[in-house]
């Protein structure tokens, strides 16, 4: 495991924010911190901090203290606005690494060149909470990427979902009031679970699509390195011949496509509220670096802006993997957790327009308002027009604009010329007509309305389309979540309203629905007829995938089989996993040498923390109340469980047949015991299980 760093040894090297050469002045500027005494912001060396200048020490305090006046001024104003959205964060560092596969559809360097490397700095979100809420809460999840490339930053600010609940940016400040908490009571945090969000998406019957996608698996994922991401949009690719195409990008997770179950997610968000952002940082800390790749589906530009009858300018519409397979262009590892939260995560500033040559918007109603919104946004959050000028947020190549001055200028300009034409300056800076950055030129012409074109009307085939290709566990799912969150409202009109939209979309998932809600279903509407389905929706898998960052639990206690977990450790070590040592108390178990210091106790460890738990040989104690919970709470949500040897005894006393599906077993910690289990765990869930669990058989 990697040591962790002391602050001053990761400080960023000194940059000048703006490239123009500023001196020494410029450069030291960036320097948060430096050398070992306390100093005020004057640099003022400090002999106490801790107790403020008084008229004697019974006496009232001195206007005169600077430094106590400085430490409480800077301390009133150390929070700046939450993001209006995507509120919840976490993100780290890491390079991109061109294939060299897009060249024929893209100029733009970083994906054209094979082998080119570029840093990147991803953020993951979720979108409804504050700052401080649950990391597992069912919503949809950003996953923004700045890409600090040769030619200047390009961001791609995309969700974990292809399509959006909106067709025009117009109406974003709609669905986010509606479903952010209610403004009477500001409640429930974090949550589309109530009146407002279903009244809203009830009567605009467009949102019925991303809402398919949310009550989904893919709306509590099990960790970002399990998420799939979308650029959502339409977007056009230039190559360097000028020839264009239409081009939708995916994220593709090495580690495949994986959810929690809803109880798992609703335990999480009391349990381990930072669910995620731990599971990130604790991985790359371990070395276990999360990967994806790049794609892109292309589709012909020939002027009609649709595909398959698909229109690429609605983004409430996904074109499915089977009509235009994703395309790669590269590989992302996320390697590098930032040094500091607020200087990095909380102060990049995504925007859809930092778009680097090749690469281009289209006239999507939804990204035309994105292009407004990123920008000002920024203003308010972070303060003045200079947010650029933040290290996270600096180019890695060398700028030289014409801004000036502002609200947390830190750059010191030089020269007296900042416009063009100039003679002062030497005529600099110069434009570059070979490499700029130049739209390509499309013929735009229509009348000045406020109106959609006809096909945008169609609000329910696609979201067929998305229930119908999934198997009926996930089917199964999405039922129970729209029946959780229906019946989490007050107002019955609502209830009955959503249900007069899912029967306009599948009537069988309606019924279920209506009955689980107590309500009638509703009469004289026509479901969507048959479709063409996408089985490449679904997330499950029959071969097992990759088992980095997956943790597993072993129960012990000093007469265990400690040689065995040693084993174990080793050969889920190598693979990226983590082996943690859950005993009746904290401290050591064994004796000597042979020991295992202890990670867990039935009273730290909860299941949703565990991907696996396994009972060690030779474990003699009768489990707990505690360690009974555990043990059922991992079959009850499909999760890998078994024993060695006698540790056998332990599961049966906790309730779990030991013949149940997905429970492993074996004689020892052997070669063959670890291979079942690595490959349980890369099946993600023993899914075999989930009828008895349905049926509550335990
Ligand atoms: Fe947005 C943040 C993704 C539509 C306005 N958005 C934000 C973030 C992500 C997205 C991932 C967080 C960025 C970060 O980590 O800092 N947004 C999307 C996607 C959309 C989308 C995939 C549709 C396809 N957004 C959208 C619309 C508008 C906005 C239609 C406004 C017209 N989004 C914003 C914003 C935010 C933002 C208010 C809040 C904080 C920020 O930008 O920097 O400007």
């Amino acid at each position: 495991m990697a040591t962790r760093r002391k602050p001053d040894q990761t400080a960023p090297e000194p940059v000048s924010p703006t490239g123009v050469k500023t001196g020494d002045l410029g450069a030291v500027d960036s320097r948060a911190q430096s050398g070992n005494h306390l100093t005020t912001a004057q640099g003022l060396r400090l002999p106490d901090t801790d107790h403020s200048l008084k008229a004697g020490e019974r006496g009232p305090t001195l206007l005169e203290d600077f430094h106590l006046r400085e430490k409480i001024t800077h301390f009133d104003h150390e929070r700046i606005p939450e993001r209006v959205v995507h509120a919840r964060g976490a993100a780290a560092h890491g390079v991109f690494t061109s294939y060299g596969t897009g060249a024929s559809i893209t100029r733009a360097g970083f994906l054209a060149e094979k082998g080119k490397e570029t840093e990147v700095f991803v953020r993951f979100s979720t979108v409804l909470g504050s700052k401080g809420s649950a990391d597992t809460v069912r919503d949809t999840r950003g996953f923004a990427t700045k890409f600090y490339t040769d030619e200047g930053n390009f961001d791609l600010v995309g969700n974990n979902m292809p399509v959006f609940f909106i067709q025009d940016g117009i109406k974003f400040p709609d669905i986010i009031h509606a479903g952010k908490p209610q403004p009477d009571r500001e409640i429930p945090q974090a949550q589309s679970a109530h009146d407002t969000f279903w009244d809203f998406v009830s009567l605009h019957t467009e949102a019925t699509h991303h809402v398919f996608w949310n009550m989904s698996d893919r709306g509590i994922p099990r960790s970002f390195r399990t998420m799939e991401g979308f650029g959502v949009h339409t977007f056009r690719l230039v190559n360097a011949a000028g020839e264009s195409h239409l081009v939708k990008f995916h994220w593709k997770p090495v580690a495949g496509v994986h959810s929690l179950v809803w109880e798992e997610a609703q335990i999480a968000a009391g349990v381990d509220p930072d669910f995620h952002r731990r599971d990130l940082a604790d991985a790359i800390e371990a070395g276990a670096f999360l990967e994806w790749d790049l794609g892109v589906q292309v589709l012909p530009d020939d002027g009609t802006e649709t595909f398959e009858g698909i229109d690429l300018l609605d983004p409430t519409k996904f074109v499915p993997e089977e009509l235009a397979p994703v395309q790669l262009l590269g590989r992302l590892a996320l390697n590098r957790n930032p040094t500091n939260y607020f200087a990095e995560t909380e102060q990049v500033a995504f925007h859809t327009g930092h778009l680097v040559p090749g690469i281009e918007v289209t006239n999507d109603p939804l990204m035309q308002a994105r292009m407004f919104s990123y920008l000002d946004t920024q203003l308010t959050r972070l303060g003045g027009p200079n947010f650029s000028q933040l290290p996270i947020n600096r180019p890695h190549v060398p700028v030289n604009d014409m801004l000036r001055d502002g609200m947390h200028q830190t750059a010191i300009h030089t020269g007296v010329a900042p416009y063009r034409p100039n003679s002062l300056d030497g005529g600099l800076p110069a434009v570059d007509l070979e490499n700029g950055y130049v739209q390509t030129p499309r013929r735009i012409e229509g009348n000045a309305v406020r109106a959609n074109p006809l096909s945008f009307e169609d609000h329910f085939t696609q979201a067929a389309l998305f229930y119908r290709s999934l198997t009926p566990l996930e089917q199964a799912h999405i039922a129970e979540a729209f029946t959780f969150e229906l019946g989490k409202c007050f107002e019955q009109s609502i209830k009955e309203r959503e249900l007069t939209v899912l029967a306009q979309v599948d009537a069988d998932l309606c019924a279920t629905v209506a009955a689980g809600l107590g309500l009638p279903m509703p009469t004289g509407l026509t479901e969507v007829g048959e479709v063409e389905l996408s089985p490449a929706l679904s997330q499950i898998v029959e071969v097992p995938g990759p088992i980095a960052g997956r943790k597993i639990g072993v129960i012990v206690d000093d007469a265990s089989d400690l040689g065995g977990v040693r084993a174990m450790r080793k050969a889920l070590l190598k693979l990226g996993a983590e082996l943690l040592i859950i005993a009746p108390t904290g401290g050591f178990v064994g004796k000597g040498r042979s020991g295992e210091t202890v990670q867990r106790t039935p009273l730290t460890a909860r299941s949703i923390e565990f991907d696996a738990v396994l009972v060690a040989g030779g474990t003699a104690h009768a489990p707990d109340i505690k360690t009974v919970v555990l043990l059922q709470e991992m079959y009850r949500h499909c999760k890998a469980v078994g024993a060695w040897g006698d540790g056998v005894e332990v599961l049966t006393a906790s309730g779990i047949p030991a013949d149940g599906p997905g429970v492993l077993h074996g004689d020892s910690a052997d070669k063959t015991f670890i291979a079942e289990l690595v490959a349980a765990l890369g099946l993600h869930r023993a899914w075999d299980r989930a009828d008895l669990v349905m049926a509550n058989a335990v």
